[in-house]
């Protein structure tokens, strides 16, 4: 786990604990032993920590977290950590870091109890911690403003963002940048250069005008105050660091600790921690261990509308040379006008340079023509959502393809068997479902049809997350996981608007229960016409889900399909997309309800989120039942990654779980009683006693 050598009279402790370098406690103990057996060493002058050229650690173990029984074993985990810090900050020798790839949380904080600092060029450094729920335990709040400054060390302790080497360099979190190769040689030259250690513990010049400590605690608070009640971790971080320097560096030591303890109590941490492990395992399949996927040299993409323009650049984001191909030669201008622009916006705000853009963009490849696809290794056809379409575009994909290329569809909702009808080869079908804006957002459904080879498979997930995506391996039905669960819950908020429930206090009610936006704000967001179009596939399949409610018909008719038209559910400014009163929307509102004589105002918030959610839950189930996901912490996961469901509520069948299967089941039946079937609930749940083993064991 460590290795000891001695060369040149400076002690070299290597961390070799793969893939990651996690912190275990046994990790921690070994470093305990090595920086005594260094002190004693009378050969050894100084010591060099360090990792491989390329990685040191990812921080603690976030396993650990997951057995932590209590507070007291929560205040003991992070008093262990912190020891062992210590231990290499009071070491009699002086103590280098010679570290490289992405430093998070207590591998920075490792470092930071180092007197020295040698960092390789791409090294990135962030506190994560508070994504997780939780606060830095092992000194990190402490020292990283005795490093940075309160005002710095709280922005990345508050918002868990990554600064670059040079940033460090900056700020003073690192002595020298160098490249990866001489790691190792610099950060003895360090220790050579070094006047006895350094203690980040005694260091002050950081931290000694209160009053620009008071600007940075002002600027903290506006960030705690859009921070949510059942997160605490943002304001125990803050307070440690105030006790830090109000009072002493181990009074701060003694406040992460309680913090820590504090924040492993909450609901709220054991969701996000159980949701570290369930995003990390969906991409997993048991049964292709075997096959090997192929390399994605080169990939092609076809259709220019949104979703395959978005799949381009995040192809082109990752270096991966992509040909762009639609029938209709100015589609695939506008698709590379768009790609260029978003490309240009982010090197004007400073986060791209001008050499890397014109790098993705040079990896384009433009074509109206299909020969121009025999290369690739991976086609992704994005096309219209309309089947004889789309299997026309397989044909022509498999007359110039070669026999090993791998074949993706960005279907949303279509059955992969039916597209499949017609293939020389449905062996290499397989479904790649993005979410928009394809570059942006992290999850992609990787869809398995009864015919897609193992091997298919294993190329595609692959691909996924060599272009920076979770993929979530799913088995095929229309909808897949994250539509089937999604589209009922945006159709029951227009069953609420028919029953009287006002469209603000719809949307009001899921953003208090953590969604980033309701759901009418969404689908007006994403498009009327397109709820309307995947309805149609999706009601076909699942006829108990009901019908799609007259209001969202009639307003695809009168053309109000939401922020495109500059109208939906509501109304919206040239430019501004706030939502304001729909006076046309309403009209139509106000008749639906006459209609089935129902009255504005009756349903209140509870029962709102309730169908809402509930409506999600029921879904979740059947997926879980069928077979569409692996397990059900995928379900989990992909909603959160896929749809902003609250990740501090842990996901829909967490949430079920929490609220009891008992009490599920019960409003459930409620619900089918005075609603109709599509609350019937899912005969999986009437199992009782043997679905709850399972959720214990895979949804924990
Ligand atoms: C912390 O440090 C708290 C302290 O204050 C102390 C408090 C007392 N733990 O992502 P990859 C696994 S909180 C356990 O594919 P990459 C990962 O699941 C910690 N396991 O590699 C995967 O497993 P598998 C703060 C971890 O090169 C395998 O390692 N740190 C951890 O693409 C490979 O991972 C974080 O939150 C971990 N900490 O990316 C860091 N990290 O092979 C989270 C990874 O079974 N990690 N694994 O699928 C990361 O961000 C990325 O893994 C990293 C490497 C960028 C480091």
């Amino acid at each position: 786990m460590m290795d000891y050598s001695v060369s040149d009279g400076v002690c070299v402790l290597r961390l070799s604990s793969p893939p990651v370098n996690a912190i275990t406690f046994s990790l921690l103990e070994e470093l305990r032993s090595a920086i005594r057996r260094a002190n004693s060493d009378e050969q050894v002058t100084g010591v060099v920590i360090t990792g491989g050229e390329r990685h040191f650690s990812a921080g603690a173990d976030v396993g650990i977290f997951k057995e932590i029984a209590g507070p007291e074993d929560a205040v003991r985990t992070s008093r262990l950590f912190q020891e062992a810090l210590g231990e290499v900050e009071d070491a009699a020798k002086p103590v280098a870091a010679a570290v490289a790839g992405k430093l998070t949380g207590g591998a920075l904080e490792l470092a930071m109890a180092c007197h020295f600092r040698v960092c390789d060029e791409a090294a990135r450094f962030s506190m994560p911690e508070v994504t997780l729920g939780i606060n830095p335990g092992a000194g990190g709040t402490q020292r990283l403003c005795r490093l940075v400054g309160p005002a710095e060390a709280l922005r990345m302790l508050l918002t868990g963002e990554a600064i670059d080497a040079r940033r460090a360099l900056e700020l003073g979190l690192v002595d020298e940048v160098c490249p990866g190769r001489d790691l190792v040689e610099r950060a003895k030259a360090v220790l050579q250069s070094a006047r006895g250690p350094r203690r980040t513990s005694q260091r002050t010049e950081k931290i000694r005008n209160a009053e620009a400590n008071e600007a940075a605690f002002a600027e903290a608070e506006k960030l705690l105050g859009k921070v949510r009640p059942e997160i605490i971790a943002p304001r125990k971080i803050v307070e440690a660091v105030r006790t830090g320097l109000a009072e002493s560096f181990a009074a701060g030591l003694r406040a992460e600790q309680q913090a820590f303890a504090e924040c492993m109590e909450t609901l709220a941490t054991r969701n996000r921690i159980y949701l570290f492990f369930a995003t990390r395992g969906m991409g997993k399949a048991a049964d292709i261990g075997d096959a090997r996927p192929a390399r994605t040299a080169g990939a092609a993409v076809v259709g220019m509308g949104s979703m395959g323009t978005g799949i381009a650049h995040a192809l082109i984001i990752a270096g991966v040379p992509v040909v762009v191909h639609d029938r209709d030669a100015s589609a695939v201008e506008g698709g590379l006008t768009r790609i260029r622009r978003s490309l240009e916006k982010r090197v004007r705000q400073g986060k791209l340079s001008a050499g890397r853009a014109e790098g993705m963009l040079g990896l384009i490849t433009t074509t109206t023509q299909w020969r121009d696809l025999a290369n690739a290794d991976i086609v992704i056809e994005a096309v219209y959502e309309d089947a004889a379409v789309k299997r026309s575009v397989f044909a022509a994909v498999e007359d110039v393809c070669r026999e090993a290329a791998v074949i993706a569809t960005n279907t949303s909702t279509i059955s992969l068997d039916v597209l499949a009808e017609g293939m020389r080869r449905p062996e290499r079908l397989v479904g790649m479902h993005f979410f928009n804006p394809a570059h942006r957002m992290p999850l992609v459904e990787v869809i398995r049809a009864e015919a897609t080879s193992k091997r298919t498979i294993a190329t595609t997930l692959e691909l996924a997350k060599a272009i920076r995506k979770t993929p979530v391996l799913v088995r095929n039905r229309e909808g897949f996981l994250v539509n089937r669960i999604f589209v009922p819950y945006l159709k029951e908020a227009f069953w609420l608007l028919e029953d009287g429930a006002d469209a603000a206090a719809i949307d009001g009610a899921m953003v208090e229960f953590g969604f980033p936006m309701g759901p009418l704000a969404l689908i007006d967001m994403a498009g009327l016409d397109i709820l309307a179009d995947v309805d149609e596939v999706m009601s076909r399949a699942f006829p108990a889900h009901g019908r799609l409610s007259e209001i969202a018909v009639r307003l695809v008719e009168l053309g109000h399909v939401g922020q495109k038209a500059g109208a939906g559910v509501y109304r919206y400014a040239q430019g501004d997309y706030a939502p304001r009163r729909n006076e046309a929307a309403e009209g139509i509102i106000a008749e639906a309800r006459a209609r089935r004589g129902r009255s504005a105002g009756k349903l209140g918030p509870d029962e709102i989120t309730r169908r809402l959610v509930l409506r999600m839950v029921n879904e979740a189930f059947y997926v879980v039942e069928e077979a569409i996901a692996q397990r059900a912490s995928d379900v989990d996961a992909a909603m959160v990654l896929g749809t902003g469901f609250p990740d501090f509520r842990g996901g829909v069948l967490k949430y079920a779980r929490d609220l009891g299967l008992r009490s599920v089941l019960a409003q459930l039946d409620e619900l089918a009683g005075q609603l109709g079937p599509r609350f019937g609930a899912c005969p999986l749940l009437r199992e009782g006693e043997s679905v709850r083993l399972r959720l214990r064991k895979e949804v924990q």
